[in-house]
């Protein structure tokens, strides 16, 4: 009997029916970032990757290359100013050639001389002045490429108690936000991004989710709050942040990454792969599949010493796999399994999910959508890599 089969029966047996996992894992869209096709790295060195996009056009053919091999990424995030063009309808019917759409703008808030002590919650005026008109000019692109979605990520804090007034730069902060939320086209969400440091590293003016859901709650609903895997400090229950948004209404979007480098430089799932089963469970778990399907799932990564496509690929490669292990649990199993109060009963039904492999499942499903089975095997195999070598320098 093939594999395949084997795990069909095997999920039978456990009340799973492999064809709706199979089902939901094809119809989960994951936007990966331009930024994440560029060379980039850490601030202690940054590798030149031999074939790596130099431009956002090339940013979209890798996107676009990406989307062909998996069939999960129908969507491509930018950052203003690194994606600037005079032309967005012209860069909108770029990235329809190579068969993707143009997703979340992101205004970049961190990198020019202004903003040295932050934003919109910088103590001078003018700079939040500055800051809040160009966040209003990314919903003015976003709308000009058709995406909408603006998500929102300050680099504003302070590195030194007493540098200045915490609760003033949160009347600033928000005073910015309420004149950008007025901007807002009714279509459009606006995501708020937490991190708990960097590069401020005393405070940082959203640095959890808490302080992001607090922002979103006063400025309407269309501002949602989304969570990067990488935000976080070490130690902390994502899933239970996951829960609790999920319940309050609140969640808009995920970056995925890996959190070991408290940012966003590596794999989703390489080095957590429990903690994003989890994430998952609970995204799952949040009443129906439909609110968790409308939580927009992003790729946040910018790889250094490996090459970014196979990069990219096998991330969401661990995305649909850690998204098929949470569909194997039995979840009215488990229901009934934590009102009896087993405690291990209820454990090991999770535990027993987050070992299912579902690897010949997922190759029956990309085969099914026209992918190759393993689409990182196939870019190896299909001299991707050599051309683009050759062709970019
Ligand atoms: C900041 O660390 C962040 O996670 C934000 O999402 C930015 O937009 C992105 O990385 C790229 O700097
Ligand atoms: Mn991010």
């Amino acid at each position: 009997m093939s594999r395949l089969r084997l795990l069909e029966d095997e999920l039978c047996a456990q009340g799973v029916d492999a064809a709706e996992v199979s089902a939901a894992v094809r119809a989960l869209p994951i936007e990966t970032p331009s930024w994440g096709f560029g060379d980039g790295g850490t601030r202690f060195k940054v590798f030149h990757c031999p074939g790596a996009a130099r431009n956002v056009a090339e940013k979209l053919a890798d996107a676009g290359l990406v989307h062909k091999l998996t069939g999960a990424c129908p969507s491509v995030a930018l950052h203003i100013p690194w994606d600037i063009t005079d032309d967005w309808s012209a860069l909108a019917a770029v990235a329809q050639q190579h068969g993707v759409k143009l997703g979340a703008i992101n205004p970049n808030l961190f990198q020019e001389d202004e903003y040295r002590l932050g934003s919109i919650c910088h103590p001078d005026a003018a700079v939040r002045a500055k800051a809040t008109a160009h966040i209003i000019e990314c919903i003015d692109i976003a709308q000009a490429v058709g995406s909408n979605t603006l998500s929102i990520w300050l680099a504003d804090g302070t590195n030194y108690p007493g540098q200045d007034d915490i609760r003033a730069r949160r009347g600033r902060m928000l005073e910015c936000l309420h004149q950008v939320y007025g901007k807002l086209p009714a279509s459009m969400t606006m995501l708020l991004e937490y991190k708990v440091f960097e590069p401020a590293f005393f405070h940082t003016d959203i640095a959890d989710w808490g302080a992001s859901f607090s922002l979103c709650s006063e400025l309407g609903p269309q501002a949602q709050v989304l969570v990067d895997t990488g935000h976080h400090a070490p130690g902390t229950n994502i899933g239970y942040i996951v829960a609790w948004l999920l319940a309050l209404d609140r969640l808009g979007g995920f970056h995925f990454n890996c959190r070991n480098y408290a940012d966003d430089d590596l794999i989703v799932g390489s080095s957590q792969p429990f903690e994003l089963f989890n994430i998952f469970h609970e995204l799952i778990n949040g009443g129906s599949a439909g609110r968790a399907a409308q939580v927009a799932y992003m790729l946040d990564q910018s790889h250094n010493i490996e090459n970014k496509i196979e990069a990219t690929i096998l991330s969401i490669m661990n995305v649909q796999t850690a998204y098929a292990r949470a569909l194997c649990v039995n979840r009215i199993e488990l229901a009934s399994l934590q009102t009896a109060g087993d405690v291990l009963g209820a454990h090991r039904l999770l535990h027993d999910a987050f070992e299912t492999d579902v690897r010949p499942l997922l190759a029956a499903m990309r085969e099914n959508a026209g992918c190759p089975a393993d689409p990182l095997q196939a870019f190896r195999t299909g001299g991707y890599a050599a051309k683009l070598a050759k062709e970019r320098g």
